[in-house]
């Protein structure tokens, strides 16, 4: 595995690139990289939504996609609770919307698990990365980015976050061939980071 730095999408922003070149699983030129910072300002096709299954909003990275995104979103999400998700969006499912005012073309909600010491829900919480990656191959996607899934509100140890997240987008078959970690904290980079240099 190589592991580069490359250029961020300004000099504020700190991004590693770490090449999936030759890797099972993924596509055989899919890149995968970090980024610190603030994920409504990535430039890519679709972002990640740490959601949660009423699919109308919240706190932390739902709250920030939804004030940044306008409202455009939320009313998707509206029809989508009116239809499809009446009961809202089970936990490790994902469904996209219209990204609004935001650079991206698209929103890919997920729902995480909350975590829990007693019981292991890291199936669910590699069913929203993969579930992601569908949903982004059914629109044509060809990069995304993804915050750190259930690691915030949700509770989940960043370093275990980062393990599922990492190693679930390595072992997925898709067509996205740029995956981007766009962590809001050095705690958060610093994980991923150690999660990306494990082969
Ligand atoms: N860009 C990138 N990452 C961010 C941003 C941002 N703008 N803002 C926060 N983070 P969380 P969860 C990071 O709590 O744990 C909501 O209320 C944050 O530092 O957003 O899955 C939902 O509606 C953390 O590392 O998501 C749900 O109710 C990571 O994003 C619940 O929170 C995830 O933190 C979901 O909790």
């Amino acid at each position: 595995m190589r592991f580069t730095t490359g250029p961020g999408e300004n000099s504020s922003l700190l991004m590693r690139f770490v090449t999936g070149f030759g890797h099972s699983g993924g596509t055989a030129d899919m890149k995968i990289s970090l980024v610190r910072g603030d994920i409504t300002e990535q430039e890519v096709d679709a972002i990640v939504n740490a959601a949660n299954s009423s699919l109308l909003g919240g706190g932390g990275v739902d709250g920030a996609i939804h004030r940044k995104g306008g409202p455009e979103i939320l009313d998707e999400c509206r029809k989508l609770r009116a239809s499809h998700y009446a009961g809202g969006l089970p936990t490790g499912q994902a469904v996209a919307t219209t990204a609004g005012r935001l650079s991206a073309k698209w929103v890919i909600h997920t729902v995480g698990p909350v975590y829990s010491a007693s019981e292991d829900r890291s199936a669910q919480l590699a069913s929203c990365h993969r579930e992601s990656l569908r949903a982004a191959d059914d629109l044509g996607v060809a990069s995304i980015a993804f915050p750190a899934v259930s690691a915030g509100i949700y509770g989940w140890p960043v370093d275990d976050a980062a393990r599922i997240a990492v190693g679930t987008v390595r072992s997925t078959p898709t067509n996205v061939n740029d995956v981007r970690f766009v962590l809001f904290t050095d705690e958060a980079y610093e994980a991923y980071e150690r999660a990306l240099m494990k082969p």
